[in-house]
């Protein structure tokens, strides 16, 4: 049995997590179009990733008894100016969802409900790593350069990810 709170703040980190698969979908999307099939690869993933995110929430609602509430996803932006700009907007966005998961294992905390704050711990782990790989790539973006032959490497390295979930 979880709060009625917990199962509204659930719903909205469902949502999040859906936006956060949309968005890199449609940087994947722009990748594709530019004919950076790399990054197009890497953010697919990324997109698999974030569906997974979601579905584990969506059946921890269902395992507790409660409700899923499905709300409207935002439209992501359609294009980007460049890569860097999209792993920018990746590291912000994902910043934003650490903030999000660590709200909800504040309130775990608070109404001691041992489940939740069991289960939100995944999530807490899952989003160093998801922070790490953004900076990471940052820091490759910065030192292969945005075009030529180091935006090139860097596609085909990126393009090697493979679905870990
Ligand atoms: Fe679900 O980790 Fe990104 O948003």
């Amino acid at each position: 049995m979880i709060s009625k709170g917990m199962v509204q703040t659930i719903n909205k980190q469902i949502n999040n997590e859906m936006y956060s698969a949309y968005l890199y979908m449609a940087m994947s999307a722009d990748c594709s179009s530019k004919g950076l099939n790399g990054f197009a690869k890497w953010f697919m993933v990324q997109y698999h990733e974030e569906m997974f995110h979601a579905m584990k929430m969506y059946n921890y609602l269902l395992d507790q008894g409660e409700a899923v509430h499905l709300q409207e996803i935002k439209e992501p932006p359609k294009t980007f100016t460049s890569v860097k700009e999209m792993f920018e907007k990746t590291l912000e966005h994902e910043k934003f969802v650490t903030k999000s998961i660590h709200e909800i294992a504040n309130l775990a905390q608070k109404e001691q409900d041992h489940a939740t704050y069991t289960f939100i711990q995944w999530y807490v782990t899952e989003q160093i790593e998801e922070e790490k790989n953004d900076m990471e790539i940052l820091q490759r973006l910065t030192l292969a350069g945005e075009s030529g032959p180091g935006l090139f490497m860097l596609d085909s390295a990126l393009g090697a990810r493979a679905l870990t979930v």
